[in-house]
């Protein structure tokens, strides 16, 4: 993965097929000078359906998909024969993706689980064909009736269930680092502030293919909530993960009160922020020998107000107790 494979919305133009013409045909056959009518049913239009797929995690293969249109319905044709169905198309969608209607945004469904199916536009019903309309006073009916005419509609989708764990911290505190080397991410690292600009997403695979998904977005500054830096506008990506992985820095000058500015934070953005699930890494602990480690470990137990652990993603260390510590907190019972 790279920078920015975090496409977490797309407009799509939807249009279902039309359904095919009933048939006015009349039977012919040679000595029988009126044959009656034996005009075929027009074929179904075909659908397009949004399918939930469990193995998907982004949008990004809808990127550049602007329009999806399903086939046509056959006409009916003599014998009584009907015109095929249109093939329906599908656009498969990760689980958590929400479908607005473009023009009103109204949400016309969510998409939940996998394999799950809504019909984004039906296709048009075919037509009847001419037998069907035979009666006592009209013994060759020579109408048929014409399909229906398929749906245009223009959708957005927008994944909202981005990830397990969100991580939190100030812009070079290390988070995409963490993301590089717990998952097969490759986001842009550099030793400056905000070098990520949108947010990635990463899949954590360990043991026994226990899995989840962690989503780095950009450094959060004091003032995010009222919209400064660029953290604000990617808050909303953590919003619904459950748990939230707070970074920061074993050099930073006083790691209680940065906490404290991030909580505050995210209670500013939205108080129900503050109803997940904490943790917070130290990171860069490769910084820190023995003795420094020991008297900041004494004082985190007494100022920080939260579980911790010690990690460094350059030395690769704390990196599994970090994994189990998630796993656990990400699979703990509700009360
Ligand atoms: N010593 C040490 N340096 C680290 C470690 N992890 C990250 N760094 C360095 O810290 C700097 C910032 O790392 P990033 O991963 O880009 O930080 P970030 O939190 O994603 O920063 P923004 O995207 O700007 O918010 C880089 O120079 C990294 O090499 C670590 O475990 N140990
Ligand atoms: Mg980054």
């Amino acid at each position: 993965m790279t920078e920015g494979n975090f496409v977490d919305y797309v407009k799509i133009h939807v249009s279902s097929g039309n359904g095919g013409s009933g048939s006015a045909h009349l039977h012919r056959e040679k000595y029988i000078t009126k044959g009656g009518p034996d005009g075929g049913d027009g074929g179904r239009g075909g659908h397009v359906i949004i399918r939930g797929d469990k193995n998907l995690w982004t949008l990004f293969h809808l990127k550049f998909k602007r329009h999806v249109r399903a086939e046509h319905g056959g006409n009916g044709s003599k014998s009584r024969s009907s015109g095929s169905d249109g093939s329906d198309e599908y656009i498969d969608v990760p689980l958590g993706t929400v479908i607005r209607d473009t023009e009103t945004q109204e949400i016309i469904q969510e998409i939940t689980e996998d394999g799950k199916e809504y019909v984004v536009a039906e296709g048009g019903k075919g037509g009847l064909g001419n037998w069907h309309f035979k009666s006592s006073t009209n013994q060759t009916p020579r109408y048929a009736q014409p399909g229906i005419e398929g749906k245009e509609v223009d959708v957005t989708l927008e994944l909202k269930v981005l990830a397990d764990v969100g991580l939190v911290g100030f812009p070079n505190a290390g988070k995409s680092t963490l993301l590089s080397v717990i998952t097969a991410a490759k986001p842009k690292i550099a030793d400056y502030e905000f070098t990520t600009l949108k947010p990635n997403l990463g899949i954590v695979q360990y043991r026994d293919f226990k899995t989840f998904v962690v989503a780095d977005i950009p450094g959060i500054i004091e003032g995010a909530a009222e919209g400064k830096g660029l953290g604000y506008r990617f808050l909303r990506h953590i919003e619904r993960n459950s748990t939230l992985l707070f970074l920061i820095p074993a050099d930073a000058s006083n790691i209680a009160n940065q906490y404290e500015i991030l909580v505050d934070e995210l209670r500013r953005y939205n108080p129900e922020m503050l109803d997940k699930d904490r943790l917070i890494a130290i990171s860069k602990s490769d910084m820190l020998d023995a003795e420094l480690k020991a008297e900041l470990k004494a004082e985190l137990d007494e100022n920080l107000n939260a579980d911790y652990v010690f990690i460094s993603s350059v030395a690769q260390q704390g990196l599994t107790e970090l994994k189990d510590r998630l796993w656990e907190m990400l699979n703990r019972k509700p009360d």
